[in-house]
């Protein structure tokens, strides 16, 4: 299903980045439809700090009426109230955490085969991320690339439920992972790295929406109009 909340979901911590509210606010004015605070790795915000952060993230995604999810931490994702959270395989049990935060909290759940992503849909995941796509220098214990076969696979069999394609993705790449049937990519670097995070933001909105009417078209049968 093309839900185009997921279409563009920028994910980030604060270590990704020198400035990193000032990066959020800068991807969220080129157009992001969704952000995730993956807070992790050498020198991440603990306790007080955390939560502090998380919820200037989330007062900026406010403004901006763009949906805020908390990776891995559950608690504090319903501490502050955020739109959804965000787990892996090797995080708390996907059944569990639906129970927890109710039926109205947003759940992705992160998946590598087909049957991760019909056990995730069962457990209530709202939607799947599938990756690395491509190669990343972002996550260092990744699994290994899966390319966007998975991607068309699990577009197939569930086609109500949402995917979003995570791992190496930039302007360059990203149309293969819509047209195979993600409805979104979610990138860490493209943006998070960039020059100019508004622009690089921008820019990728334009690929997607192109590859979008694309795979539209590619549905109905029509020949694009672009290559
Ligand atoms: N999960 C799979 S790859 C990845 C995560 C969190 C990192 C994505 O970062 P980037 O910089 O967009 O490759
Ligand atoms: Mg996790």
């Amino acid at each position: 299903m093309k839900d185009y909340e997921y279409l563009l979901y920028f994910i980030m911590g604060s270590i990704n980045a020198e400035q990193p509210l000032d990066v959020l606010e800068k991807a969220l004015k080129g157009g992001i439809t969704c952000f995730q605070l993956r807070e992790k790795g050498p020198g991440a915000l603990r306790g007080a700090e955390k939560m502090e952060f998380a919820l200037r993230c989330q007062r900026l995604c406010k403004q901006y009426d763009v949906p805020f999810f908390v990776n891995d931490d559950v608690e504090l994702a319903m501490a502050i109230k955020a739109d959804g959270v965000h787990v892996g395989q090797e995080d708390e049990e996907a059944g569990s955490v639906r129970e927890k935060i109710g039926s109205h909290m947003k759940l992705g759940v992160s998946v590598h085969t087909v049957e991760e992503a019909l056990a995730a849909q069962a457990a209530g995941a709202t939607y799947v991320g599938m990756g690395p796509v491509y190669p990343t220098h972002t996550k260092l214990d990744a699994k290994p690339v899966a390319g966007t076969n998975m991607i068309g696979e699990v577009a197939r069999l569930i086609p109500e439920l949402p995917i979003v394609g995570i791992g190496g993705i930039c302007a360059m790449n990203a149309a293969p992972v819509i047209l195979a049937g993600a409805s979104g990519i979610s990138v860490i670097s493209a943006i998070a790295a960039a020059e100019e995070p508004t622009q690089a933001t921008s820019q990728l909105k334009e690929v997607l929406c192109k590859a979008l009417s694309k795979y539209a078209k590619l549905l109905k049968g029509e020949k694009p109009e672009f290559p």
